[in-house]
């Protein structure tokens, strides 16, 4: 779908084991031919995963690769049951799609509701007890617990940016990504760093950070088209301009000029521009075109991904820009 990309992650999920059972009979100094007592095992946990709306992204998956339920206890002696494990619930952002890697499986976890069964716990052990009978009042025999279901499932969010990053290549798109969100792309001082588009999560906003278009890039030059329809779903542009460069308002218009000729509503796309670098430049020059740059009557922030400042500075603008407005507000209907 347009616009959209897919943040990935493996996991290995795995219940949890039952208890044995046990096998131990009731003798003692007093009671030489005791019966069979040994208790059942527990059962295993099951690990069930939960939409939530507090969760935003598969961020958490990165590191915990393997998600492992609680074993069920064992039994024991005078018919002490095994306790069953608690069950564990892992909470995925809504639209979480699960797919089994072995079966091809595919659930789409879209509500908050129930939490879905992902991987049964194994069943508790009978104790030895279990097995006493008319015929044989002493059995040894006893059950091993049932093995927890071990599955092997891919977690697939599909995330509509809200904010996508543009400008020529080498503008510092992936540096200002990488200083906004957690993300870590990679940055080069040279042009096409970014041959695939990054995601990074601003709070609950994805931010995606796209290849550097060039001139020619509407009719497939350079990486071409297919990273233009990504931003056509995003609600703001914020479009990097290099200070450092002869032209940074020929930089600016190269871009425009090819969203002209993709899909002229990207031009009417909310847009910040945010001059970059300016701590390579004297700051004459960054006023000069800070100046031009004014006279498009948008949104123009100057400043340096590399300083603390201007990030903090940008957050805020974006943060503010991102903020709903009056008349986005839903309301059930007009008074009067
Ligand atoms: N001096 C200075 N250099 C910067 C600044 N921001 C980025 N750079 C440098 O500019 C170069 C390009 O940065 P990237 O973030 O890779 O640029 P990009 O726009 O993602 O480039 P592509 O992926 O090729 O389109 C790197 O060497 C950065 O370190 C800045 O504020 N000041
Ligand atoms: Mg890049």
């Amino acid at each position: 779908m347009k616009g959209m990309f897919v943040d990935n992650v493996t996991l290995v999920v795995k219940a949890g084991d039952g208890g044995n059972g046990a096998a131990t009979f009731a003798r003692t100094s007093m009671k030489a031919r005791g019966g069979p007592d040994g208790g059942n095992g527990g059962n295993g946990g099951d690990v069930l995963f939960q939409g939530s709306s507090n969760v935003n992204d598969l961020r958490e998956f990165r590191y915990k690769k393997k998600i492992v339920g609680e074993n069920g206890g064992h039994g024991t002696k005078h018919n002490g049951f095994g306790k069953n494990a608690k069950h564990i619930v892992v909470h995925v952002p809504l639209g979480t799609r699960v797919t089994d890697v072995h079966s091809g499986n595919v659930i789409e976890i879209e509500t908050e509701d129930a939490p879905v069964l992902i991987a049964r716990g194994g069943a508790g052990g009978y104790g030895n007890f279990k097995f006493k009978s008319a015929t044989n009042q002493a059995p040894t025999t006893r059950e091993l617990g049932g093995g927890g279901e071990t599955k092997t499932v891919t977690l697939e969010l599909r995330l509509i940016a809200e904010i996508g990053l543009i400008g020529l290549p080498n503008a510092g798109k992936s540096s200002l990504l990488a200083a906004l969100t957690h993300a870590t792309p990679a940055i080069g001082a040279y042009p096409f760093t970014t041959l695939e588009p990054n995601i990074g999560m601003f709070g609950s906003h994805p931010i995606a950070d796209i290849p550097g278009l060039i001139e020619g890039a509407s009719r497939g030059v350079g990486l071409g088209i297919k990273f233009l329809k990504h931003i056509e779903k995003t609600k703001i542009l914020v479009h990097l301009v290099d200070l450092t460069g002869d032209n940074p308002m020929g930089a600016y218009e190269t871009v425009r000029n090819e969203f002209k000729e993709f899909n002229p509503l990207l031009l009417e796309k909310p847009e910040v521009i945010f001059l970059n670098k300016a701590d390579a430049v004297d700051a004459a020059r960054v006023a000069l075109i800070e100046k031009q740059f004014q006279s498009l009557n948008k949104e123009v922030f100057v400043g340096s991904v590399h300083t603390a400042k201007s990030i903090d500075a940008f957050k805020r603008l974006i943060t503010r820009l991102l903020a709903p407005k009056q008349d986005d507000l839903p309301r059930s209907a007009i008074f009067g």
